[in-house]
C-alpha cells in the first residue's frame, strides 16, 4: 500500500487544540472514582507485608464486627469465582506459567499481593476494618536478585515449577537467515566492546490511580475502571471467570493517564469483580498512590550484556546481547513479551550484519513487571545508544561519525535488518543534521574542549542519541509468530447522521493522547465536513462494539488507518446516492473538497449531508441502493511503523559534588505526516520528561527482605517540571510507505530517545576523567561516586 491521500479540507496536519481538554481540565467529566451507585459498597484490600510467606491461617470475622462493615473475605472464599491472572505472550512452548490467584489463597510471593478484603458502606470503614483481620504467614526464603535467582539450588519463588526461570528465547540471525553469524564476528573483530548496562525498575506514574466500579444488578455486568484496555478487560474477564462475554459490558471513562501502567487486566479488578458477583451489589475499589506503587505492576529491570565487534575503522561487524529479565513474583498479560520488543530494536539504526539476542526471564519476589512506556525499546535503544558511544571513545572517534559510518542510508530504505524486520523509511542524516545546528553541536564540543583544559569545577557533556523505534502494534502476522496470543488489527465505525453530523466510533481507548481531536481531524479531512461536525466515541465495549486499545503506539497507525478506511467506504456509498440528486453517472463523480462534483462541471455538487439526508428520508434511492452511508473497518497492517529522530542533550556536572543538571536538549523527531503537530509536540515533551525521569531520578528499591523502599513520592523521586529543561523540539517528515496516511507513532518516542541521550551526556562530561559508566539513576552520589571510582583506578 502506498501514502495517496492529499488533505481534502487541510484538517490533517493542523495544530488544533485538544477538543478533550475543555471538560478535562475543568473537571466536567466523570472519573471512575467519581462513580457512586445505590447500595455500593467499598471495598478495601489487606496486602501482604512479606515478601515470601505461606498464609497459615486468615481471620476475616473481628473485620466483620467493626461499625460500617458489611462483608469480608479472602482468596479461599471466593476460590471459584475469582478466576485466573491470564498471561497473553508465553514466548516458547515451555515457558513456566505460575498459578495467579488475584488473591492469594495459601502463599504470597511478593510484598503487597492481595490477601484479604473488606466490603464496607464507606472507604474509610474498609480501610479501617483491615486493621482488624487476623493473619498468620510462615516466612519463606526471599529470592531478589536476578543472577542468584538462576544459581543452581536457588530458593524457588514457585516451589511447585522447580525453577526460577521462566522462559529463555533465542534470535539468532545465521539460524534465521537474516545475516552472519555473530559469534563469528566476535572472534574475527578487529575491536570489542562488552558492557554491562543496568536498567533499573521504574514504577509507571500515571495520575489517576487505577480504580473499578463493577454493578451486577442489571442484565448485563457493566464494569468501569480506569484502564487502557476495555476490550481485552472483557474478553479476559469473560475467559478467566467463565462469565459469558455479552453479558459483561466494560467502559473506560475519561482515564488519567496510562504509560503501559495500566495496559494490564488488575488482580484488583478481578477481585471487585468477583466481589459484586458473590454480593450481588454494587462495589467500588479506588487505590492509594501507594498501592499503586507497591502492587501495580513496575516496568524495565533488566541486566543486559553486550558486545559489539567492530573495524579498527568504526565499522560494526556483529552484535550480541544477553538479557536476564525480572518478571516478578508472576506474570502479567505480557511480561514475557516486553524484551521481545527490544529484541527486535538492539541494533537500532545500524547495518549490523550479524545479530544474536538471548534473553531469560526470571521469577523473583518482587512486584511483578510489565508494559511501561517505550517496553522493551526503551531498553534497547539505550544498550546501543550508549555502546555507540562507547564504541567511540574506544576508537577515540566523535559519537556522531561513528553512527554516521553505520546508519542506514535514506536511498537504501527499505533495509531489511539482521534482526528480521524491514525498516520502510527514514531519513538518519536529515534529522541528525536538523539537530545539530539547533543544539550548536561544533561550537559546544569548542566549549567542552575549553573547559576541559582549563579543569573547570563543572564540566560539560554532550549526548547523542539517534533512535528508532518499531511501533503501531499489530501486525497480528509477526504477533502470531511471537506467541503473542492476540491479534493487533483495530477497528472503527463511521456513523453519518441524517443532518450530515458525524459519530466515529474507535476501537483505540485514549487516556491522555488526544483521540478525540485527531480522529475528528481525520474524518473531517477524509469526508469534508467541518471539524467540530464529529463527535468521537471510545471506551465503552457496548458504543465500541470491537477493538484492541491503546498502547504500543498503535493508536494512529492503525486504528486511525482504520478509521481513514471506514471513511473511504462512506464515501464509496454516497457516490451513487450524490450521482443520483445530481442526475449524472457515478463514474461522472470526482469527491473533492468534501464533495461530488461533476467532472469538468465544478458548480454542482452535492455534499455528503446531502447525501446523508437524501438517504435517511429514502424516498426516491435507486434501487440497489442501501438507505444507510454508515460504514466499519477493520485494519491490520502489514509492517510495524518505524519513527526515529536524533536527540541531543547538554549536561553541565559537578565535579565535586556530582550534581548534574540539563543545560540544553534537543529533539528532532521523524514521526512521518502528522495529524497534529500540536499534540506531537506534547507527545514529545511528555515522552522526553519520562525518558529524563529514567536517566536522573527514578528508581524502585527493595531492602533484603523484598520490602519496597520507595513506595511514596517522597522516596520515589518523579521530576517535576522545575526539574527539566526546555525542550527544543523540532521534526523531519519521511512518511510511512506502508501505511495510507503516512504516519508514524510518537507515543513513545520521546522516552525512547532521551534516557540514552541523557546518560551519554553526563559519561561524556566526565570521560577524561576515566569515567565510562554511570548506572542510572545519575544521581549526584553516583555520579560523585564513579568520579571518586576513576581517580582511584576502580
Ligand atoms: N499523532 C499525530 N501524528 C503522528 C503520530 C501521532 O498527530 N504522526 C497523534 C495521534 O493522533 C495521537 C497521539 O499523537 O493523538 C499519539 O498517537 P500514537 O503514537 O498512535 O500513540 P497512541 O495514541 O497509541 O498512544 C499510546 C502511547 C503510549 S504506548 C504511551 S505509554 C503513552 C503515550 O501514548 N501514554 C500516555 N502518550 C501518553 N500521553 C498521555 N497524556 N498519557 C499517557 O498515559
Amino acid at each position: 500500500m502506498t501514502v495517496t491521500e492529499e488533505p481534502h479540507t487541510g484538517e490533517v496536519g493542523r495544530d488544533r487544540h485538544r477538543k478533550e481538554d475543555a471538560r478535562l481540565i475543568t473537571g466536567r467529566t466523570m472519573w471512575t472514582e467519581n462513580l457512586s451507585l445505590p447500595g455500593m459498597m467499598h471495598l478495601a484490600i489487606l496486602r501482604s507485608p512479606m515478601a515470601h510467606a505461606r498464609i497459615t491461617n486468615v481471620d476475616v470475622s473481628p473485620a466483620l464486627r467493626m461499625s460500617g462493615v458489611a462483608e469480608a473475605f479472602t482468596g479461599r472464599d471466593v476460590a471459584d469465582l475469582q478466576g485466573a491472572m491470564p498471561c497473553v505472550w508465553p514466548p516458547s512452548d515451555d515457558t513456566v506459567l505460575p498459578a495467579y490467584p488475584p488473591l492469594a489463597v495459601d502463599e504470597v510471593r511478593h510484598t503487597g499481593e492481595p490477601v484479604a478484603v473488606v466490603a464496607a458502606r464507606d472507604r474509610a470503614s474498609a480501610l479501617d476494618a483491615l486493621e482488624a483481620i487476623e493473619v498468620d504467614y510462615e516466612p519463606l526464603p526471599v529470592v531478589l536478585d536476578m543472577e542468584a535467582a538462576l544459581a543452581d539450588g536457588a530458593d524457588l519463588v514457585h516451589a511447585d515449577q522447580g525453577t526460577n526461570r521462566c522462559f529463555t528465547w533465542t534470535l539468532d540471525s545465521a539460524a534465521a537467515g537474516t545475516g552472519d553469524d555473530a559469534r563469528r564476528a566476535e572472534a574475527d573483530a578487529e575491536v570489542l566492546v562488552k558492557r554491562r548496562y543496568i536498567q533499573q525498575r521504574l514504577i509507571p506514574a500515571f495520575m489517576e490511580p487505577r480504580s473499578v466500579v463493577v454493578d451486577p444488578t442489571g442484565e448485563q455486568i457493566t464494569v468501569w475502571s480506569a484502564t487502557q484496555v476495555p476490550h481485552i478487560l472483557r474478553l479476559l474477564l469473560a475467559m478467566s471467570t467463565g462469565m459469558p462475554e455479552h453479558k459483561i459490558r466494560v467502559i473506560a471513562p475519561d482515564v488519567g493517564g496510562g504509560f503501559g501502567g495500566k495496559l494490564q487486566v488488575t488482580p484488583e479488578e478481578f477481585i471487585a469483580f468477583a466481589a459484586a458477583r458473590k454480593f450481588g451489589r454494587p462495589v467500588k475499589f479506588v487505590e492509594s498512590r501507594s498501592e499503586t506503587m507497591l502492587s501495580g505492576h513496575h516496568g524495565r529491570d533488566q541486566i543486559q550484556d553486550i558486545t559489539v565487534s567492530a573495524r579498527n575503522d568504526g565499522t560494526v561487524t556483529g552484535l550480541s546481547v544477553d538479557l536476564k529479565v525480572n518478571m516478578g513474583a508472576y506474570l502479567g498479560i505480557i511480561t514475557p513479551g516486553i524484551p521481545l520488543l527490544g529484541a527486535f530494536m538492539f541494533n537500532g539504526i545500524y547495518r549490523f550484519p550479524a545479530y544474536r539476542f538471548d534473553c531469560t526471564g526470571v521469577f523473583t519476589n518482587t512486584t511483578k513487571t510489565d508494559a511501561y512506556r517505550g517496553a522493551g525499546r526503551p531498553e534497547a535503544t539505550f544498550a546501543i545508544e550508549r555502546m555507540m558511544d562507547d564504541l567511540a571513545a574506544e576508537l577515540d572517534m566523535d559519537p556522531l561519525e561513528v553512527r554516521r559510518k553505520n546508519w542506514i542510508e535514506h536511498d537504501q530504505f527499505p533495509y531489511a535488518t539482521a534482526a528480521g524486520l524491514t525498516y520502510d523509511s527514514g531519513d538518519y542524516a536529515a534529522a541528525t543534521d536538523r539537530a545539530m545546528d539547533l543544539f550548536g553541536y561544533h561550537d559546544l564540543r569548542r566549549e567542552q574542549r575549553e573547559r576541559r583544559e582549563a579543569g573547570d569545577r563543572v564540566q560539560l557533556g554532550i549526548g547523542v542519541s539517534t533512535y528508532t523505534e518499531m511501533c503501531g502494534l499489530a501486525p497480528s502476522r509477526i504477533l502470531g509468530q511471537l506467541r503473542y496470543a492476540a491479534g493487533g488489527w483495530e477497528n472503527a465505525s463511521v456513523r453519518m447522521l441524517p443532518t450530515g453530523k458525524v459519530e466515529v466510533v474507535t476501537g483505540t481507548s485514549p487516556h491522555g493522547q488526544g483521540h478525540e481531536t485527531a480522529w475528528s481531524q481525520i474524518a473531517a479531512d477524509q469526508l469534508g465536513v467541518p471539524f467540530d461536525d464529529v463527535e468521537v466515541l471510545h471506551g465503552d465495549t457496548r458504543t465500541s462494539h470491537k477493538g484492541l486499545d491503546t498502547y504500543g503506539s498503535r493508536s494512529l497507525a492503525v486504528g486511525g488507518i482504520a478509521l481513514v478506511n471506514a471513511c473511504r467506504k462512506v464515501v464509496d456509498k454516497a457516490r451513487p446516492v450524490a450521482a443520483h440528486l445530481l442526475e449524472c453517472d457515478p463514474s461522472d463523480l470526482e469527491f473533492v473538497d468534501g464533495a461530488y462534483r461533476v467532472k469538468g462541471s465544478p458548480g454542482s455538487a452535492k455534499t455528503l449531508a446531502d447525501c446523508a439526508l437524501a438517504v435517511f428520508s429514502s424516498h426516491d434511492l435507486p434501487e440497489g441502493v442501501e438507505s444507510s452511508l454508515d460504514a466499519d473497518a477493520t485494519y491490520d497492517p502489514e509492517n510495524f511503523s518505524y519513527p526515529h529522530g536524533t536527540h541531543l542533550c547538554a549536561t553541565e556536572v559537578d565535579t565535586e559534588t556530582g550534581r548534574v543538571s540539563i543545560r540544553s536538549y534537543v529533539a528532532v523527531d521523524d514521526v512521518g505526516r502528522v495529524i497534529n503537530p500540536m499534540i506531537v509536540e506534547g507527545q514529545v515533551h511528555g515522552g522526553v520528561a519520562q525518558g529524563i525521569a529514567q536517566a536522573l531520578f527514578e528508581e524502585a528499591v527493595y531492602d533484603d527482605d523484598g520490602n519496597l523502599l520507595t513506595g511514596t513520592f517522597v522516596d520515589y523521586t518523579i521530576p517535576s517540571s522545575a526539574d527539566l529543561p526546555a525542550i527544543v523540539t523540532d521534526r523531519t517528515e519521511t512518511p510511512a510507505l506502508e501505511h495510507p496516511l503516512g504516519a508514524k507513532g510518537v507515543g513513545e518516542a520521546g522516552t525512547i530517545a532521551s534516557t540514552p541521550a541523557v546518560v551519554n551526556a553526563v559519561v561524556d562530561a566526565l570521560r577524561h576523567l576515566g569515567v565510562s559508566d554511570v548506572r542510572m539513576p545519575c544521581t549526584p552520589e553516583r555520579v560523585w561516586r564513579a568520579i571518586q571510582d576513576a581517580r582511584d583506578g576502580a
